[in-house]
C-alpha cells in the first residue's frame, strides 16, 4: 500500500541511542507503509538534555505534528520531550535492560498531570506509529481513508485464517 510520501517530515521519531534502533524500525516501515514522510534521529535525553530541549522547542515550527520517543532504561526521553513542547508524544519503552523494559515503561508512562505521554508497550514500535496515523488522520482525509482500508485489509486476513483452522 506504499503511497508516495510527501517530502516535509510529519513524524519525529527519536532514540536515546543507537542501540535502539532496530527496535525502531516497525515504527518506520509502517509509516512508510501509510506514505507519512518522518525523520529518525539518536537523541539521549541524559547525554545530549540541551539538543532534545531544542529539538522540542523547534518541532512544530518544522512541521512535526506528532512525536514518536523510544528509549530503555530509565526512559525519560519522551517526557523531555513533553516537557519543552506541545506536540503530542507517543512514548515508547524499549527493552534490553536488567529490567527487560519494565524500567523504561514506568518512567515513560508515569507522567506528572498537564504533561501527558501516550505510552505504547514495551518494544510495540508498530503500534506507536499506528498511533501516529490515527492522529494525523483526524485532520486528513486522505491518510483517513488508507486508515480504513488498511484496517479493512488486516481483518480480512484474519478472517480467512479463521476460516482455515488446521
Ligand atoms: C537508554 O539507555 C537508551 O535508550 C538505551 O535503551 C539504553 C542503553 O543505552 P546505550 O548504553 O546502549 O547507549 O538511554
Amino acid at each position: 500500500m506504499g503511497v508516495e510520501a510527501e517530502s516535509r517530515p510529519r513524524v519525529g521519531i527519536l532514540v536515546g541511542s543507537q542501540s535502539d534502533l532496530p527496535k525502531m524500525e516497525k515504527a518506520a516501515d509502517v509509516l512508510r507503509t501509510f506514505g507519512v514522510p518522518y525523520e529518525l534521529l539518536v537523541l539521549s535525553a541524559h547525554r545530549l538534555p540541551d539538543r532534545v530541549a531544542e529539538y522540542a522547542k523547534q518541532a512544530e515550527e518544522r512541521g512535526l505534528q506528532v512525536l514518536i520517543a523510544g528509549a530503555g532504561m530509565a526512559n525519560h526521553l519522551a517526557g523531555i520531550l513533553a516537557a519543552h513542547g506541545l506536540l503530542p508524544v507517543i512514548g515508547l519503552p524499549l527493552s534490553g535492560s536488567a529490567l527487560h523494559g519494565v524500567d523504561a515503561l514506568y518512567s515513560t508512562v508515569q507522567m506528572p498531570s498537564g504533561v501527558p505521554v501516550a505510552t505504547v508497550a514495551i518494544d510495540g514500535a508498530a503500534n506507536a506509529a499506528y498511533l501516529a496515523v490515527e492522529i494525523l488522520a483526524l485532520a486528513d482525509g486522505q491518510l483517513k481513508e488508507r486508515l480504513k482500508k488498511h484496517r479493512a485489509s488486516e481483518r480480512a486476513k484474519l478472517e480467512i485464517t479463521v476460516k482455515q483452522p488446521g
